[in-house]
């Protein structure tokens, strides 16, 4: 075997509390409880899962406005991302960040972002910070295949690339940009070909299986550690909900075709690894049953957690907006 056991174990714990988050978060939603936008991750858990495998704690993360299931990952605090969620006082930034501002500074995250693209200006800024920190830390940029075609994804990789930035680049190409298919937005069949425009390595990978997601993470960041500079990893997948809780096409079919959205269900990752340690010996199915309670269970107490959390008081409402 590649990997030793608790390695896939942990890999598939990763994942799968990156979907039960999620499904929690679309329920405390249509329940009323998150009064913000919500784009959930289900469907695209061995990116986040595999590229976090290859990070160091100290490592910096720009996530995306579909953000959760990066940040969680990364090892941030289950309780305090649904605190904030919720907007209550004990969130990670005091209820004011929400879904789309959820910055988490003592695990280097710098927030999650809804001006889609602009994380890639702020990854250079945080990869020049880490090459003059000079303790071989990298800064990882996700994305969406809608956002790699905004002129920050060429402006950012340029300047990266001639100042050998050590960023890794990940392109979620789950084929959407809201209702628009990528693939009648560009004429190009890979996105990773564009790394080359600018002397970068690219590559399009099996976003849907956590090993090639985590090795060509893992080659990507000793290249940047290295002071090699930038890679771009295209990870192809596809996002089984809508592109907002609340897309009416999640039911209807509007812009995406049920027949593909099908084909692609056969490929999630979550039941896929499942399968594969309980027949390579990994894990026995009472292992794996342990591993999914004790998530349930986390998870849950983190709804108890946000729902036992107080609002923020109003004399709170001007407070850390901005550096002193
Ligand atoms: C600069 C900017 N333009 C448009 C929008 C509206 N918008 C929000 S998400 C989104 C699509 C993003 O698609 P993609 O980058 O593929 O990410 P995905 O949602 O598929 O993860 C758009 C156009 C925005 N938030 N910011
Ligand atoms: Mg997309």
């Amino acid at each position: 075997m590649k990997y030793d056991k608790e390695f896939k174990k942990a890999m598939y714990k990763s994942m799968y509390e990156l979907r039960v988050f999620e499904a929690t978060v679309q329920r405390m939603y249509n329940e009323g409880f998150i009064p913000n936008s919500a784009h959930l991750y289900a469907g695209e858990e061995a990116i986040g899962s595999g590229i976090c495998a290859a990070l160091r704690p100290d490592d910096v993360m720009l996530p995306s406005h579909r953000g959760h299931g990066q940040i969680l990952a990364k090892g941030c605090d289950m309780n305090r991302m649904m605190a904030e969620l919720f907007g209550k006082k004990d969130g990670y930034c005091k209820g004011k960040g929400g879904s789309m501002h959820l910055a988490v500074a003592d695990h280097n995250v710098l927030g999650s972002i809804g001006i889609v693209g602009s994380n890639m200006s702020l990854a250079v800024g945080a990869g020049m910070a880490c090459k003059k920190n000079g303790t071989g830390q990298v800064a990882v940029c996700f994305f969406g295949d809608g956002a790699a075609n905004r002129g920050t994804f060429h402006e950012s990789m340029n300047l990266a690339s001639i100042q050998h930035l050590p960023i890794i680049y990940v392109l979620e190409n789950n084929f959407y940009a809201i209702s628009e298919d990528s693939r009648d937005m560009t004429n190009i069949e890979k996105f990773s070909v564009r790394a080359q425009g600018y002397g970068v390595p690219g590559y399009t990978v099996d976003g849907n299986n956590p090993w090639e997601v985590y090795e060509y993470a893992k080659a990507a960041v000793e290249r940047a550690r290295a002071g090699e500079g930038p890679t771009l990893l295209e990870c192809v997948t596809w996002r089984h909900y809508g592109h907002y809780e609340g897309d009416p096409d999640a039911r209807q079919w509007i812009y995406r075709n049920k027949e593909e959205h099908e084909k692609w269900m056969k490929r999630d990752p979550i039941p896929n690894t499942r399968k594969e340690l309980l027949e390579d010996g990994t894990a026995t199915e009472e292992e794996l049953k342990a591993i999914e309670n004790e998530v349930e269970a986390a998870v849950a107490a983190a709804v108890e957690f946000a729902h036992n959390s107080p609002w923020p008081d109003v004399s709170e409402t001007y407070t850390d907006m901005y550096a002193d």
